[in-house]
C-alpha cells in the first residue's frame, strides 16, 4: 500500500460560482461568496439588496450563482430574507438555507432597522455582511463601517473620517441572537467552518466578513488575501465567535500582534496619514483588541 499522504481538504469542492462575473480584479466581496455558498451548498436562496453584490451576479437572465438570486431593496435584506423564510415553510420547505447578503452601507447604516427587527425576533436566516468599509457600488461614499483615517469620496483627505467603525457585532450580540461570527477571506477554512455552523444553528445568524476592496481602497488586486490576513494579525479585525449574545471565543489568538503600520501603507486610503494620526489609530485597535480579549 501506498504511504503517500493524502491531504484532505475542508472546503468543500463544488462551486456555486461561476467565473465570468461582474466584478473588479482582486475583490474580497467576491472571494466571501464563493466560499459561504460552498459551505451552505445548492438548497440556499440569496436575498441581495443594492451592492456591488447586486451588480457582481450579473444582468438578467445570466447570473454567475447556481442558486436562486431575490433582488430587494437597499434597506430590506433582512426582513426580504424573513419574508422567503416564511414563504418556503408555507409550501413546505424547511430545509433550504436563507441567506441575507449585504454590504456594510445596507448592513451598518441603512439596513439597521430591518436587522435589528428580525433579530429581536430571531427569524430563522443567516445573514452575512460583507464588509469593504464604504459604499462602493455607488462610487466610495463613506459608511459607519469606515475606519477612522479613511479617505472616501466624501471624506476627502482634507476632511478625513475622524469617527471609529461602528460596533455592529456589539449591537447583533446586545439582541441575544444565537450566532454571531467574524471572518476574513485570507482564512478560507475558518470561513467556510463558521458558515457551516450557521447553518445548522436555527434563528438569527449573523457573519461579519472581513472583504479587502481594491477600486475603494486604492490597494493593488493582488493585495487582497494579504490585506484580510494582516488586519487579523494585527488584530484590526479580529476572528471571534459570540453564542447567545454572551459567550465570546476567540478563533485564533494572535500572540504576539503585528503593528498597523504595513496595513496601511498598503492602502492608498490611508497614504495622507501623518505619523500621529497612524499612531492613534494603533492606539485604538490596541484599547480595542485588550477589550475583547476581556470578554472571551
Ligand atoms: C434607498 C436607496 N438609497 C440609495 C441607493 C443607492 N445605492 C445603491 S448601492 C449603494 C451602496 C451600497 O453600499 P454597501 O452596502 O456598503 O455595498 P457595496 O456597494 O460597498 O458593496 C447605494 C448608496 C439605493 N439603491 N437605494
Ligand atoms: S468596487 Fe470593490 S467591492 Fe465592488 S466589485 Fe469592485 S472590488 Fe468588489
Ligand atoms: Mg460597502
Amino acid at each position: 500500500m501506498s504511504k503517500e499522504k493524502v491531504m484532505k481538504l475542508s472546503i468543500p469542492e463544488e462551486e456555486l460560482m461561476s467565473p465570468g462575473h461582474l466584478a473588479c480584479q482582486g475583490c474580497g466581496a467576491t472571494m466571501a461568496m464563493r466560499y459561504v455558498l460552498k459551505a451552505l451548498g445548492r438548497k440556499t436562496v440569496v436575498c441581495i439588496p443594492a451592492c456591488c453584490w447586486a451588480v457582481i451576479d450579473g444582468p438578467f437572465p445570466h447570473s454567475s450563482l447556481s442558486v436562486p438570486i431575490f433582488h430587494c431593496a437597499f434597506e430590506t435584506a433582512a426582513s426580504t430574507a424573513a419574508g422567503v423564510k416564511a414563504g418556503l415553510e408555507m409550501v413546505g420547505d424547511k430545509e433550504t438555507t436563507v441567506l441575507a447578503w449585504a454590504g456594510d452601507g445596507g448592513t451598518f447604516d441603512i439596513g439597521l432597522q430591518a436587522l435589528s427587527g428580525a433579530a429581536e425576533r430571531n427569524d430563522d436566516f443567516i445573514y452575512v455582511c460583507y464588509d469593504n468599509e464604504a459604499y462602493m457600488n455607488t462610487g466610495i461614499q463613506r459608511s459607519s463601517a469606515t475606519p477612522y483615517g479613511a479617505w472616501t469620496t466624501t471624506t476627502p483627505v482634507k476632511h478625513f473620517k475622524v469617527r471609529p467603525k461602528k460596533d455592529i457585532v456589539g449591537i447583533l450580540a446586545a439582541h441575544g441572537i444565537p450566532y454571531i461570527a467574524t471572518a476574513s477571506v485570507a482564512y478560507p477554512e475558518d470561513l467556510v467552518k463558521k458558515a457551516r455552523k450557521a447553518k445548522d444553528i436555527k434563528g438569527t445568524r449573523f457573519l461579519h466578513i472581513y472583504a479587502p476592496c481594491p477600486s475603494g481602497w486604492k490597494s493593488r488586486p493582488e493585495d487582497t488575501v494579504k490585506l484580510a490576513r494582516l488586519a487579523v494579525q494585527t488584530g484590526i479585525f479580529p476572528l471571534f465567535e459570540i453564542a447567545d449574545g454572551e459567550t465570546t471565543t476567540m478563533s485564533l489568538k494572535i500572540e504576539k500582534r503585528k503593528p498597523i503600520d504595513d496595513y496601511v501603507r498598503l492602502q492608498g486610503r490611508f497614504r495622507h496619514l501623518k505619523e500621529n494620526e497612524v499612531a492613534a489609530m494603533q492606539a485604538e485597535v490596541d484599547r480595542k483588541y485588550e477589550k475583547l480579549l476581556k470578554r472571551c
